[in-house]
């Protein structure tokens, strides 16, 4: 186990870890929660290896959350019969935010002090759910993490080189994004952590899950002052088959860019750089235009577009993406495309102000406006492309309503086409 954040391993005065109330003083709660896509022949086994690892001291409960569409509903409830602690089942007919959202459904259902997540297929071992939680509790933890990469850990479970290089860079990547938020912790792409009911409960309102990593949502939005972490070996899948796919790793990469530019001036930055790449089609359609025989000026105009063009649909998909919603991509394009070309109408009598009305050089006239104009234009699109209309839903509940407007189309029947690799 290793730990850290402020009061991390709090001492009796011995240099012991001065536990919360010792096993068999106080009882804790606890809340599994365990999200399921067609796991019919795992979970069975999972309850019998749950309740064969209980301490007595531990009050256990379960809690699926299953948007399947196999039998796995009746093999739980099957299984509950003979289980020793609560099995309860949140089944939902629309798969929304897909495995992290039926993970945040169950966070924000779950009363216990602990709660514990935990894939059905037996790649994360039951026998160590108690091990997290009494890990936090000894350490004062808010946040404790089964780690592949912790000393002793391992992901031996991962089936083939390529997912055990993708799962190694995205880490990597991940944590060079968030050095801080994710300090203390080495595997913050793994599903199998415990965390306080406080920590979450008191963030509920701002988690905005997207894709499968759910505990990098936890870990950047919730704050968790103190982690600790326990290795781990990743085992093999029990049964079934792996549900991540391409899409999700896509999704993750727009779940990073949504996590890092939480702030106005992170959006920002990342709005710049991506108006930066806009040049490309916006020169590649010049040359195409004019070598066409188009005059240069009509052709800059129309070329212009094109930039614009590209630059909306990589603002629109990665950086405003959970803003998508508040309004129809028409309405979003063309209050974009219509902030763009302002832009280069004002910057014109700008730079001829700043020239002529108070005697700037042409250079540093033309970065100047350069600069103010783009500061206008970011904070224009924040407010006149993707503010919230009155009464639309913000937040999680906003992508929540966008999916459902996306109806069947979305996770169930994307899930029928799930291929079998991709996410890290
Ligand atoms: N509720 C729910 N659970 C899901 C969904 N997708 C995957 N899961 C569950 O999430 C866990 C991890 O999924 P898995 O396919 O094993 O991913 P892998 O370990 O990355 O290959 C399993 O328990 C799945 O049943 C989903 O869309 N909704
Ligand atoms: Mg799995």
């Amino acid at each position: 186990m290793t730990v850290s954040g402020p009061g991390a391993e709090e001492t009796d005065g011995h240099g012991r870890a001065a536990p919360e109330g010792a096993p068999g003083d106080a009882r804790t709660t606890v809340t599994v929660i365990i999200p399921t896509f067609n796991e019919a022949g795992n979970v069975e086994e999972l309850l019998t290896r749950l309740a064969a690892a209980l301490p007595a001291h531990l009050d256990c409960e379960a809690l699926f959350v299953d948007d399947s569409t196999d039998d796995t509903p009746a093999a739980i409830e099957r299984a509950a019969l003979t289980c020793p602690f609560p099995v309860n089942v949140i089944h939902r007919e629309v798969a929304t935010g897909g495995l992290s959202g039926a993970v945040v459904e169950g966070l924000k259902s779950a009363a216990s002090e602990w709660i514990v997540v935990m894939d059905a297929d037996l790649q994360h071992p039951p026998s160590l759910m108690p091990e997290l939680v009494e890990t936090g509790r000894r350490a004062r933890a808010d946040l404790v993490v089964a780690s592949r990469y912790a000393g002793g850990g391992s992901h031996a479970g991962l089936s083939g080189r390529y997912r055990v290089a993708v799962s190694r860079t995205s880490t990597l990547v991940t944590k060079g994004l968030f050095p801080s938020a994710l300090r203390g912790i080495s595997d913050p792409m793994s599903g199998f952590f415990a965390i306080r009911r406080s920590t979450v409960h008191a963030h509920a309102d701002i988690l905005k899950p997207l894709g499968y990593k759910i505990l990098l949502e936890l870990a950047i939005r919730c704050r968790p002052r103190t982690v600790a972490e326990v290795p781990f070996s990743f085992q093999e899948r029990y049964a079934g088959e792996s549900k991540s796919t391409v899409r999700e790793g896509l999704r993750f990469l727009a779940h990073l860019v949504s996590l890092r530019t939480a702030t106005p001036v992170a959006r920002m930055v990342v709005f710049g750089l991506i108006g930066l790449t806009g040049f490309l089609p916006n020169l590649c359609a010049l040359a195409a235009l004019t070598a066409l025989g188009l005059h240069y000026l009509p052709a800059e105009i129309v070329a212009n577009q094109f930039g614009v063009l590209w630059n909306f649909l990589f603002i629109d998909l990665l950086l405003f993406r959970d803003r998508r919603g508040h309004r129809h991509w028409a309405d979003r394009l063309g209050r974009f495309a219509l902030l763009a070309n302002a832009d280069l109408v004002l910057r014109i009598p700008l730079i001829a102000l700043l020239v002529d009305g108070m005697g700037v050089a042409v250079l540093p006239a033309t970065a100047l406006a350069l600069l103010t104009t783009f500061v206008l234009r970011f904070v224009a699109t924040e407010l006149l492309v993707y503010l919230p209309l009155p009464g639309r839903p913000r937040g999680m509940a906003a992508s929540f309503a966008r999916e459902r407007e996306d109806g069947a189309k979305g996770e169930r029947g994307e899930a029928e086409e799930r291929e079998k690799e991709g996410t890290p």
